[in-house]
Formats: structure tokens, sequence, C-alpha cells
């Protein structure tokens, strides 16, 4: 978090982490899409992300400005330190799960690289709001609720169920890590 007392503005960031095609920029495209923010993207040829994607919200809080600036990590393994790079400064999370049966074991391995992650940024895990999302619903092979809960969520963090792709989902992901951020913030300035 950066405050700006002569702006008035606080500066939060957010970041979609998860395993590579869990459908993180899938996200951020609709995010954008429903709530009119322009998204910057970089990719690799084959549609992946390459560095993060970004886009930017502003809220208001009381007199002050929150702009939350929104990225996606690169799930792929060959882009583990961009991963870092992009979760410094860090200030919520929305893990993207691929709720596929085949997968599971990837997400369980991801969330566990969070939390190391976040430490390699100076964060504690505990300190940090992360809201889970298990996307890809829609799909045939994708497990019930109740299994993902039991598997990944260990911890009983907020959860939403998602198709990214028909935009189900998306901002009551997006809104509930919002609100928890929101409310921290006004505790503090308030
Ligand atoms: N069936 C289905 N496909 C989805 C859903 N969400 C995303 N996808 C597809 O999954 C693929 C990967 O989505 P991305 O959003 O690019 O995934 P990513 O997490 O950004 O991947 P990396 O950038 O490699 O980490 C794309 O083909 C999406 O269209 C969903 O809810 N259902
Ligand atoms: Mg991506």
């Amino acid at each position: 978090m950066i405050v700006d007392v002569a702006k008035k503005v606080i500066r939060l960031k957010v970041v979609y982490y998860g395993p590579t095609l869990s459908g993180k920029t899938t996200n951020l495209e609709k995010l954008s899409a429903l709530s009119g923010l322009k998204l910057m993207k970089i990719d690799t040829k084959g549609d992946r992300t390459l560095v993060f994607d970004f886009s930017t919200k502003t809220v208001q809080v009381g007199d002050m400005t929150a702009s939350l600036a929104l990225y996606t990590v690169p799930g792929q393994e060959i882009y583990k330190d961009i991963r870092v790079t992009v979760l410094k400064g860090v200030d919520g999370v929305i893990f993207v799960a691929d709720s596929q049966e085949h997968r599971l074991n990837e997400n369980i391995g991801f969330f566990n690289l969070l939390k190391k992650d976040l430490l390699r940024v100076g964060k504690r895990y505990e300190d940090v709001p992360v809201v889970i999302q298990y996307n890809k619903m829609d799909l045939p092979n994708a497990l019930p609720f109740e299994v993902l809960e039991d598997k990944i969520n260990k911890d009983r963090l907020p959860s939403v169920r998602a198709i990214a792709i028909k935009g189900e989902g998306v901002l009551e992901t997006f809104n509930l890590l919002e609100g928890i951020l929101l409310s921290k913030l006004e505790r503090m300035i308030v």
C-alpha cells in the first residue's frame, strides 16, 4: 500500500495468482469489460501470460481515493521469477484454481507456493487477504465444490465458484476481496 497524502490517494495492489491456464487473464478481461476498465496485456504467442496483465480501478473511501492496481501473474513454471516480481507490494490475492480433477494437485502445489512467494516478497500469508475462486465449473470433469474446499481451502478462506469464460463469479470474487481491502482501509483512516 502506498499513501499519497497530498493527492489523497491510496494505492493498493491486487494480484490474481494460480496455476497456468486456470483463468487468471480471463478473470481480468471479464472484470475489465464488466467494470469499464482499460486492460493491458503482455502475452506470449499462445496467449499465455508472459509478464503480467494490468488494469486499475478507483474507488472513493471517505475523502480519499483508493486506486487498485490489478495484476495477473504468469502461471507457467518457466516464469516463476516474474511471479515473485509481480507479487511485490501485494495487498490482496485472488487465487484462481482450475476445478478440473486432474489439476487438483497443481492447485494444492500452487497454494503452497503462494505462501512461499509471499515470504519472498516480505509478506506473511496470514497478513494478506486471500480469496479463492474455483474456476471452470462448467466443465464435466470439475470437482464438486465440497471436495475443492476440503482439499484446497484448508484455512477456510472466502471462496467463490466461477465460470470466468462466461463472466460468472468474476465480479463476485473481485467484490469479495475489494470489500475486505476497503474495510481494512476504512478502519485505518476513519
Ligand atoms: N471451460 C472453461 N474454460 C475457461 C474458463 N476460464 C478460462 N477458460 C479457458 O482457459 C484457458 C486459459 O485461460 P487464461 O485466462 O489465459 O489462463 P491464465 O490463468 O491466465 O494462464 P497463464 O497466463 O498461463 O497463467 C483459455 O482457453 C480460457 O478461455 C472457464 O470458466 N471455463
Ligand atoms: Mg494469463
